[in-house]
């Protein structure tokens, strides 16, 4: 009977490793990716600098993490303000960055020439829409106080990389590939599990046999 038990599980869970979908995973996330970068405010020449200068974003449709880390050379004060051609200023990135500081920011590319940014929560959510300056989707960042030393720099959005994009597919597949893995490992373990169980059930009954061969009660 135990056998039975045994061996249906085992049927089971083997059924359900193939018949089963893969867990989807983020798939409530609304924007195709993620990208990230982490900026250092320090100096070059005895000039103070955006490293890098040049952000890309390989798409629109994409969330564009920053973090903001000011422990170079010390210049002052910085910001790393985003500025559009008619003059904007997006809306809470003028806030000054103090030596020592890690400053996060995060907005959405949404449109071809729109972000989505919301300065406070950190989540792009709910957030403004603010038009891009160029045809590809450039936007200028700058730091108020050293805009005259050339401390200055552009968010790229399509166009010039899709080695990202090409990136984040490799990701989900190298995901897929383990969870298949995983499947199948899990697969092989039940099977030899249920051998021995049933083994060791088989010898049980030998001695039960013999048991009863002896005449013992
Ligand atoms: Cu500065």
């Amino acid at each position: 009977m135990l056998r039975f038990a045994v061996l249906g599980i085992a049927l089971a869970v083997v059924l359900a490793t193939i018949l089963l979908p893969p867990p989807v995973q983020g798939s409530h996330v609304p924007y195709k990716g993620k990208i990230e970068y982490i900026i250092h405010l320090s100096g070059e020449h005895e000039k103070p600098v955006f490293s890098p200068l040049r952000l890309l974003v390989p798409a629109t449709g994409f969330l564009v993490n920053l973090t903001i880390i000011y422990d170079g050379q010390d210049f002052g004060n910085h910001t790393l303000t985003f500025k559009l051609k008619t003059g904007d200023v997006l809306e809470g990135t003028d806030r000054e960055i103090v030596r020592g500081d890690t400053v996060y920011m995060e907005f959405e590319v949404n449109e071809t020439n729109k972000i989505k940014y919301n300065p406070t929560s950190r989540s792009a959510e709910n957030g403004t829409l603010y038009q891009l300056t160029e045809k590809q989707g450039g936007m200028y960042f700058y730091c108020i106080p050293h805009e005259g030393l050339g401390m200055k720099g552009t968010l790229v959005v399509g166009g010039e990389t899709t080695a990202t994009e090409g990136d984040a597919e490799l990701g989900l597949f190298i995901r897929a590939y383990w969870i298949g893995l995983i499947g199948f490992a899990v697969m092989l373990l039940v099977v030899f599990i249920s051998y021995y169980v049933i083994k060791s059930e088989s010898r049980h009954h030998t001695d039960a046999r013999e048991h009863q061969r002896k005449g013992l009660p």
